[in-house]
């Protein structure tokens, strides 16, 4: 028994690999055999990044970013026996409308895959006259239902709560431009069905910390545990060299997620290996997903790597939760209620 708990089923087949020996500065490590999916994994696509995954059956599966060789990206769907090895279709997503009638975005990338009561929920970005939040439905990943635009352009980074709080489904989103965003902050919205949005609040804005002093984002679906929503999100920072993208891991209030209980002035990982430094955009570490397996309170976190590459890091929640609370530095702007 941990010192916290999560709210989350037993996942007793989750990847993992022990710790390494010496292994310091982060209580997140990488899969030794990193990257797990590498470029031109199916016919047509240059490379697969940013993507999610979840439990499925008697395995696993997940929706990918897939950048076509025409460089337009779309997302695939995978499907594994360990959440490590993945097969791939063929065939981008087809998405239907609600009329059933053909919907293909003009785009549509860095899709998160989140399950809430029985259906489970694919958010990406896409064009709506500008980048914004794509979101679909489907119950057997078989017919995915594409719900008309949730939020106005410009915003991306969209990530749904895995459960309702307070009977409203919850979303996190960053309100954004059409390009590379030199500016970002996360809130989140609420909705009774998933068509109409409001109550808009403030979640947290980048900080005085130089890896999130650009921009962040939200990343893996919130987990739930006995001491709020732990969220692993991308924070970026601007160098001579461009934009560097690290995870970074906060605690939002269970009941009132606006108000951030603790925020990690560490970045929990940041581009260190060759397959986050160098690549198509070098340094990115980009969360999208994580598997959790509530005995064990084992935590892996999938990760786009330099736009290149999918990878994996590890971690245990009661280390994860320490780390972010021995680090913690919040501002009022984190804890207040956020809606000014
Ligand atoms: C962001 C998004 C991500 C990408 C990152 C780094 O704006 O487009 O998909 O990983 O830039 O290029």
């Amino acid at each position: 028994m941990g010192k916290y708990k999560m709210i989350a089923n037993a996942l007793p087949n989750i990847p993992w690999q022990d710790k390494p020996e010496g292994w310091r500065n982060s209580p997140l490590w990488r899969y030794s055999d990193n990257p797990i999916i590498h470029r031109n994994p199916v016919e047509g696509v240059a490379r697969i990044f940013n993507s999610a995954v979840m439990p499925y059956q008697d395995g696993f599966i997940g929706v990918f970013r897939g950048e076509q060789t025409n460089g337009v990206s779309y997302i695939y769907l995978g499907h594994s026996k360990d959440a490590i090895h993945w097969e791939f279709e063929k065939e981008k997503i087809h998405f239907v409308d609600e009329d059933g009638k053909p919907f293909m975005p003009v785009y549509a990338y860095d899709p998160r895959l989140v399950k809430v009561e029985d259906t489970y929920y694919i958010m990406w970005c896409q064009d709506f006259y500008g980048a914004a939040i794509g979101l679909a439905r489907t119950t057997d990943f078989k017919t995915f239902t594409r719900l008309e635009n949730p939020f106005l352009a410009f915003n991306r980074n969209a990530v749904l709560f895995p459960r309702k709080i307070n009977g409203k489904f919850m979303m996190l989103s960053r309100p954004s431009d059409s390009g590379h965003t030199p500016f970002g902050d996360i809130y989140i919205s609420e909705s009774p069905d998933l068509v109409y949005w409001g109550r808009h609040r403030h979640v947290m804005s980048r900080s005085g910390n130089w890896w999130e002093g650009l921009k962040i984002g939200g990343g893996a679906a919130p987990i739930e545990t006995s001491d709020g929503w732990l969220i692993f999100y991308h924070g970026v920072t601007n160098t001579c060299n461009g934009y560097v993208y690290s995870i970074g891991g906060a605690i939002l209030d269970i009941d009132e997620p606006s108000r951030v209980k603790y925020r990690c002035e560490n970045y929990l990982l940041t581009p260190e290996e060759w397959y986050e430094e160098r690549g198509f955009v070098p340094n990115v570490c980009f969360p999208c997903a994580t598997l959790q397996d509530e005995p064990t309170g084992r935590i892996a976190v999938y990760y786009g790597a330099a736009d290149s590459y999918v990878a994996v890091a590890f971690g245990y929640l009661d280390e994860i939760i320490d780390y972010i609370k021995e680090h913690s530095k919040v501002s009022e702007t984190d804890t207040e209620l956020g809606k000014r």
